[in-house]
């Protein structure tokens, strides 16, 4: 998979070098290149935004700089991301879909945004996908992509080491939050570990398990219950 950022703060994206995805640039299976849009310009002062037509507070991010930019960096089978908070729901589901496109390019605004005629204009080329991570307002993209990013390239072919892991954590394929998980000692601060845990009776262990996703996520993400693909068993209903 073949990533590429364009953005005014390459450095927020130091973090890309860490960790699983970092081991994953290493090893040849992501490959990952951040751009600075400025690079992209033509004046002195390396100018990238102006005030917002009709008017307003900030300014707003000149689409001149990033089709010069865009036409550089998109290749015709690429999709073109956009963080934005006016944008979709970043959700699993949308990283799992974007987990199997060979070329992704993120488009990282600061500022009011991009002007709309980029996402627009390039929508006519490619797959183009506005999204937004949450309902909160960040200072720019940045840390938008960052988020994306993990969460996409931790499902490309080979980059999590056992697949196993990524069944059963929260928002996997059970649909459900993930049970609370222990590990010694068996007692701290007062508090031990379920007796269940330690009993070595799997079945029990197994259910156990599943009631605890079941009742936390009623608990935390109702929401998450009622707009289920498959609905809940009855041994599921009946421990709610
Ligand atoms: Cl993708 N961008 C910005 N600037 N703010 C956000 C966001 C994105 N998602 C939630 N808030």
């Amino acid at each position: 998979m073949k990533i590429d950022v364009v953005t005014i703060f390459p450095d927020y994206l130091a973090a890309l070098d860490l960790s699983l995805i970092g081991k994953a640039r290493q090893r040849g299976l992501i490959e990952l290149a951040v751009h600075d849009l400025r690079g992209w310009t033509s004046d002195k002062h390396r100018t990238v935004d102006d005030t917002p037509a009709g008017g307003g507070a900030g300014m707003v991010m000149r689409p001149d700089v990033w089709g010069q930019a865009l036409d550089e960096v998109l290749t015709d089978d690429a999709v073109l991301l956009v963080p934005t908070p006016a944008g979709e729901v970043f959700d699993q589901r949308l990283a799992e879909d974007l987990a199997r496109e060979n070329h992704l390019v993120f488009a990282c605004g600061r500022y009011e945004g991009i002007d709309a005629r980029v996402a627009q204009s390039y929508g006519q080329r490619v797959r183009v996908v506005e999204f937004s991570i949450g309902d909160y307002v960040l200072n720019g993209g940045e840390v938008a992509a960052l988020v994306a990013i993990e969460a996409i390239g931790r499902l490309a072919p080979g980059v999590v080491g056992n697949p196993e892991s990524l069944v059963e954590e929260s928002h996997g394929a059970a649909g459900l939050l993930e049970y609370p998980v222990y590990t010694r000692p068996v007692s701290w601060r007062g508090e031990d570990i379920p007796e269940v845990l330690l009993s070595g009776d799997h079945a029990k262990i197994r259910q156990w398990r599943r009631a605890q996703a079941l009742l936390r996520t009623a608990q935390r993400r109702p929401d998450m219950l009622i707009e289920r693909d498959e609905p809940l068993s009855m041994a599921d209903r009946l421990t709610l």
